[in-house]
């Protein structure tokens, strides 16, 4: 559990190597690097730019990279304790084939043999889609862009989709519905010059840290800042304005504060009239949603209510930015258009301090997205099935438009047909769906019933148990790419060492693999990331996601390359939508009305605890990488219930006590972490743990219509008081390691298990 100190002992442990302390046995004096790198952090969306310190062709440290704009030399901890990683025990260096006796290490030619034979026994028993990719965007523009085609031409499957379904594909729907376009309005700089910023359903502070920065560079200069979360985040508690509504209410707030925006004439009519469609529609959906209806859908008081549309309304510049909170819901599309709706009614956006940004998650969430990794699209952000961007495509492939598959479904729903008995083989990559999806239990129970699956990680992550071939692959830091932040910057990834073992970047590993299949023709021309890259930009050249003219010299020149960037003598696009121009076909910006409708699963007697879940600070997504870093482990080394101590004490919880959590997929049980910073109706439980400590054994599988993402936010549970030794074994030893390293010893290895 996360820990404030209490003592200075406690304090000089916990927070030693920052406080300049000298550990037990006096300071090592750290070895002089070969060289330094310039590269980006490899964890999330914000990209922070770090310089990586190599001796002897490994990563022993890092140093601060002050130039680079965006985050001028600050990280959070998971970036500075990131390089720990490249020399972990735990690093897959050999194939693994699974023999009578479980793993073994296997020969590489004899493993990758095995993967394409099975591949087309798979194929040929079942049919080409019976065979499916699922992968993530953790990986550079380069490899995602290489696994939507090695999917396509090399295994030849329409069944292709990524973890950004988890993660970015609401905002994508409602940004395109509105603009034609999905990526950020605007660069972070923008977001220091407005006079309101409304943050709903992020936790900046926790998990986009450096945006924080920005937001009290506005705030300084007097801005107001409106935070809409069930929970008190860090960042809330810096806020004006806190509106602490029941999870999954979003859309009854946004929708009310459209209202009162036109009850009171806020709107910007002139901007209304000239530059967007669909207002009167919109309005005549908000007809009913008056603050005192408003106040009962969300739990918040009217004058709240006014007050923030009143502010939001009355600003001269304003940005509204949301994440994960909003989106993960059954209408996160909805939620994220109903967001859009306040902003173009008051006509800010597309100016100086004015504008509008999902908060993109992961590494390469925003690069990910847009070259074809998702099962209806193509690169360049082109749809799969409008004939024309199917015909560039296949130009630019050499490839007949019989040979490229049509759309297949998404993430879950190839979850839900393996299960189903209709998809037999599957391709693993990037991607740890027995932690990350919902409904743990199915998720298991569909992988158990693979045929065939070769899994592509550097780690054995929970997921890669139920390979039949697991291939190595590279950390960031042992290739070189590119990849796109949060803003819309796309940047470059420098390699700073080689691959340990027989480990290789996952480029590699599907152009070997596609040769094997018989599809060297389509990939043979790659012979390194920059080779992929410069196919990418004549694929991404004319769609919306335009990186024709972008080069790696220019990244590096200009710290950075915005998107769309169509030539080389382009400088790129920092803001979007200058002059109102939006990129729907009559350059108009689209409203959409977004009717309320309730959760999927709402509490009710038998399930009367609203469970939201998600993140923090110390550890990355399904915690494969940063549950093996022992500084990250020891501030936070196991979930928890968060939960408000009067919903407690009606439970007669106190601090620590064994609580079992109990929802219609499953129960667990986790110790209570009373504050005083959550909806007393609402408990949350972090995500980044596995099997028993999984908070996805609790999740269902519901999905919003239109983006398909599950609803990670919005859950129903009961809970009770129960005995600590009903802690599962893992929990235990974690509280153990934890209490030891805080009583007897100086520092648990910054490496574990
Ligand atoms: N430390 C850390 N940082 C990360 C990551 C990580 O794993 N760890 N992951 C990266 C990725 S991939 C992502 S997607 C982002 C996620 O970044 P965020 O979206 O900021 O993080 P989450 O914790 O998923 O959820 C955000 C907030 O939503 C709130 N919330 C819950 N239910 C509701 C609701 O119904 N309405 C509203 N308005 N809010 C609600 C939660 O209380 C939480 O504070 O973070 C990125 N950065
Ligand atoms: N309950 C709940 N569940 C959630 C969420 C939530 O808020 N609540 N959030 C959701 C969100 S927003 C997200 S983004 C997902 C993330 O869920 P996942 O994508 O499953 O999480 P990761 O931990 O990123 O898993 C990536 C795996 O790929 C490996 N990996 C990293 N980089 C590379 C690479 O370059 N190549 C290869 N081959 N492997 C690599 C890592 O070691 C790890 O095992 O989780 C979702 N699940
Ligand atoms: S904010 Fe994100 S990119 Fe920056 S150091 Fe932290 S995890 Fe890495
Ligand atoms: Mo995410």
């Amino acid at each position: 559990m996360s820990q404030l100190p209490n003592s200075l002992d406690e304090l000089v442990h916990t927070f030693g190597p920052h406080l300049n302390l000298a550990p037990p046995g006096g300071w090592q004096d750290e070895p002089e690097p070969d060289k330094v790198v310039k590269t980006h952090c490899c964890f999330c969306g914000q990209q922070c730019g770090i310089q990586l310190k190599v001796k002897d062709n490994k990563v022993i440290g890092f140093e601060p990279w002050e130039e680079f704009p965006f985050n001028k030399g600050k990280l959070c901890p998971k970036g500075v304790k990131r390089y720990l990683q490249g020399n972990h025990p735990d690093r897959l260096h050999k194939a693994l084939m699974r023999g009578e006796h479980g793993f073994e290490e296997a020969d590489w030619e004899k493993a990758m043999a095995h993967v394409a034979t099975k591949i087309q026994e798979v194929q040929a028993k079942h049919g080409p889609h019976s065979f499916a990719v699922l992968s993530g965007v953790s990986m550079s523009n380069e490899k995602s862009y290489l696994t939507g085609k090695f999917a396509r031409l090399g295994i030849g499957t329409r069944n292709l989709d990524y973890n950004g379904r988890l993660c970015m594909v609401s905002a994508g729907a409602g940004n395109k519905r509105a603009f034609g376009v999905d990526r950020a309005a605007n660069p972070w700089t923008d977001i220091e010059k407005a006079d309101v910023i409304w943050v709903q359903g992020s936790n900046v502070a926790e998990c986009s840290p450096i945006t924080t920065d920005y937001i009290w560079r506005a705030r300084d200069r007097g801005a107001r800042l409106i935070v809409v979360d069930p929970r008190i985040t860090p960042i809330a508690r810096t806020a004006d304005l806190v509106l602490p509504l029941k999870p999954g209410s979003d859309c009854a707030l946004t929708n009310g504060i459209l209202h009162l925006l036109h009850k009171w004439d806020l709107i910007d009519w002139a901007f209304v009239k000239e530059h967007t469609h669909g207002f009167e529609d919109t309005i005549a959906a908000v007809k009913d949603c008056t603050p005192e209806w408003t106040s009962e859908m969300t739990g918040l008081p009217v004058e709240a209510i006014e007050k923030a549309a009143r502010w939001w309304g009355e600003a001269k510049t304003s940005m509204l930015l949301h994440a994960r909170g909003i989106e993960h819901q059954s209408k996160g599309a909805d939620n994220v258009s109903s967001c859009i709706n306040i902003v173009l009614a008051t006509g800010r956006i597309g100016r100086e301090g004015c504008g509008y940004g999902t908060i993109t998650g992961q590494g390469n969430g925003q690069g990910g997205r847009e070259h074809g990794h998702k099962c209806d699209q193509l690169p360049g952000n082109r749809d799969i099935e409008n004939p024309e961007h199917r015909a560039h495509i296949c130009k630019v492939w050499g490839c007949t438009d019989e040979e490229l598959p049509h759309k297949g479904v998404t993430a879950q729903e190839i979850v839900n047909a393996i299960h189903a008995g209709e998809i037999k083989g599957l391709m693993l990559l990037c991607f740890n769906p027995v932690v990350s999806l919902p409904n743990t239990d199915f998720t298991r129970e569909a992988f158990s019933k693979l045929e065939f699956m070769v899994g592509l990680d550097f780690f054995m992550s929970e997921s890669m148990h139920y390979a039949d071939v697991v291939l190595p692959s590279a950390l960031q830091e042992e290739d070189e790419g590119t990849t796109t932040s949060a803003e819309g910057r796309v940047i470059k990834i420098n390699k700073a060492v080689d691959c340990p073992g027989d480990a290789k970047p996952d480029w590699e590993i599907m152009v070997d693999l596609a040769r094997r299949l018989g599809r060297g023709r389509f990939f043979d021309h790659f012979t390194s990331s920059r080779s992929i890259f410069e196919e990418l930009r004549k694929a991404s050249s004319g769609g919306t996601a335009d990186y024709g003219g972008i080069t790696y010299e220019k990244i590096e020149k200009q710290m950075g390359v915005f998107w769309p960037c169509p030539t080389e003598d382009h400088p790129g696009t920092p803001r979007l939508f200058e002059g109102a121009k939006f990129m729907h076909p009559d350059g108009k910006a689209k409203f959409y009305p977004t009717p309320w409708r309730p959760a999927m699963e709402v509490v009710d007697a038998d399930y009367p605890v609203w469970l939201t879940t998600g993140r923090v600070v110390f550890h990355y997504l399904s915690g494969t990488q940063t549950r093996r870093i022992g500084f990250l482990v020891e501030q936070c080394p196991h979930p928890y219930l968060e939960i408000h101590p009067r919903l407690a004490e009606r439970y007669g919880l106190q601090e620590g006590d064994a609580v079992e959590i109990e929802s219609r997929r499953g129960s667990m049980v986790l110790p209570a972490k009373l504050v005083t910073t959550i909806r007393p109706d609402t408990v949350f439980i972090p995500y980044h743990w596995s099997s028993k400590l999984a908070a996805n054994q609790l999740t269902a599988r519901h999905l919003d219509p239109v983006s398909k993402i599950p609803e990670y936010k919005v859950s129903a549970v009961r809970i009770r008081k129960t005995t600590p030794d009903r802690f599962s074994p893992e929990l235990a030893e974690l509280q153990r390691m934890a209490f030891e390293a805080r009583s007897n010893q100086p520092n648990i290895p910054e490496q574990v298990f």
